[in-house]
């Protein structure tokens, strides 16, 4: 080859990986506070080691919702608020199809990840204005709208609403 074909070729094959290639993995901030849920697995995007680290630092930054609803735990309307699963997913380049989450208990339980792109799923910090503490299923509750999806009422998706989540793994 010539060497301007040489050039040639080497930039296409260049560009060719630019394009084809995964993004590269990001050393997001270290997480400032105390760990409220930790993330482990298949993260492009990490903020301690090998994991995501979600602190309350974390949730001001991408935002809380609100998500009024019932619950199958109590009675009547619960004002929750939180941050949208998928807001996490995609803050640590998570792109599993299956996260597992586990709690302070040791209730684990798999959840596909289609459910927080088809529903607004939220972890929830808050109850009726109030931070959750473990005494009330906190300090991070998964949180289905109920109300909004019939499909949500039910079993299934009860044993999705895992309390006092502490840790997240995905693969
Ligand atoms: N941390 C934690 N979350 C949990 C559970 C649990 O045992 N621990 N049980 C799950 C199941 S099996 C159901 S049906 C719902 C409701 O549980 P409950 O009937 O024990 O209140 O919460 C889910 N979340
Ligand atoms: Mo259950």
């Amino acid at each position: 080859m010539s060497s301007w074909r040489k050039y040639t070729f080497g930039v296409l094959v260049g560009l060719a990986i630019a394009v084809v290639a995964p993004a590269q993995a990001k050393e997001l901030p270290a997480p400032i506070g105390k760990a409220i849920i930790t993330l482990s697995g298949v993260l492009e995007n990490t903020n301690q080691g090998n994991l995501g680290v979600v602190d309350w630092d974390l949730v001001q930054q991408l935002g809380m919702h609100e998500l009024n609803t019932t619950t199958a735990f109590d009675k009547g309307m619960q004002k929750f608020r939180g941050v949208l699963v998928r807001d996490v997913l995609k803050y640590f380049g998570i792109k599993a199809s299956t996260i597992r989450a586990i709690a302070l208990d040791d209730y684990a339980i798999d959840i596909p990840v289609e459910d927080f792109y088809k529903y607004d799923v939220l972890i929830a910090f808050e109850l009726n204005g109030k931070r959750l503490r473990v005494r009330d299923k906190g300090p991070a509750w998964i949180v289905y709208p109920r109300d909004a999806h019939k499909g949500l009422q039910d079993k299934m998706f009860d044993d999705r609403w895992v309390w006092q989540l502490i840790r997240v793994e995905t693969k």
